[in-house]
């Protein structure tokens, strides 16, 4: 059939192709399932970047893993914006900062400040100029192709998934990030001059740790507390 009817909305067949898939047996799959797993727990968000610059390629790579990602209805509701020039991470340093100065004077409140004391975080952000790469992640709240605006569905999710395999993918690269929320995020918008229906979403400074780098004594909660298995 051609198409079908829902209601009144004339449906086209889907266009299926073979799914390229290769089973793996159960050793080699928890071997690897392990790796990544190991990988992964390695991943340190850092506050303290090198200047030095990032290989040729190496963040285009992983800005295509995250555009792989699954999306509501294939939408992509997602822009990502690489931010080198040096001017322009000054004036997302400086924006970012204005915001963070109220932020820890008076908006977050004494239990938020008690909660990130272990952090040792504050109004400064230096690596908003030190990492070579800042990442700007946007999230398109309806889609504008040729000025039409178009709905796009389950947003958040579909920009947590492609921001968490760009994370993925760049610390497998080698290299390290930071998970950054200024807020309020809008003067992002402003800035990199998006079109109306972006909104940030999620900063990200890239780069290699600053000689030295500490992080903070963190541990992760034991697998029982976070996962129920029935
Ligand atoms: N956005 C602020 C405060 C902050 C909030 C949380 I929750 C963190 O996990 C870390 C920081 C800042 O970037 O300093």
């Amino acid at each position: 059939m051609g198409f079908q009817t829902l209601y009144s909305v004339p449906m086209t067949d889907p266009i299926l192709v073979p799914l390229r898939f290769e089973r793996r047996d159960g050793e080699e799959m928890l071997a690897a399932a392990s790796a990544f797993r190991q990988e992964l727990e390695a991943r340190r968000s850092v506050r303290s970047f090198s200047t030095d610059p990032i290989p040729e390629g190496v963040i285009e790579e992983c800005l295509r893993a995250a555009g792989s990602a699954p999306s509501g209805a294939n939408l992509q509701p997602w822009s990502f914006v690489v931010v080198s020039e040096p001017s322009l991470k000054r004036r997302i340093r400086e924006a970012a900062e204005v915001e963070e100065r109220e932020n820890y004077e008076w908006r977050m409140g004494e239990a938020w400040l008690r909660d990130l004391e272990a952090f040792g975080t504050d109004e400064n952000k230096p690596f908003l100029e030190d990492a070579p790469v800042l990442i700007v992640v946007f999230r398109q709240a309806y889609g504008l192709d040729d000025e039409e605006k178009r709905k796009h569905y389950y947003v958040m999710e579909s920009v947590g998934i492609a921001t968490g395999f760009l994370l993925a993918a760049l610390h497998k690269a080698g290299l390290a990030t930071l998970t950054h929320t200024p807020s309020p995020m809008g003067f992002l918008e402003g800035i990199l001059e998006r079109s109306e229906n972006e909104r940030a979403y999620l900063l990200i400074p890239v780069g290699y740790p600053a000689d030295g780098c500490k992080v903070p004594d963190i541990t992760r909660k034991p697998y029982e507390d976070f996962v129920d298995e029935r």
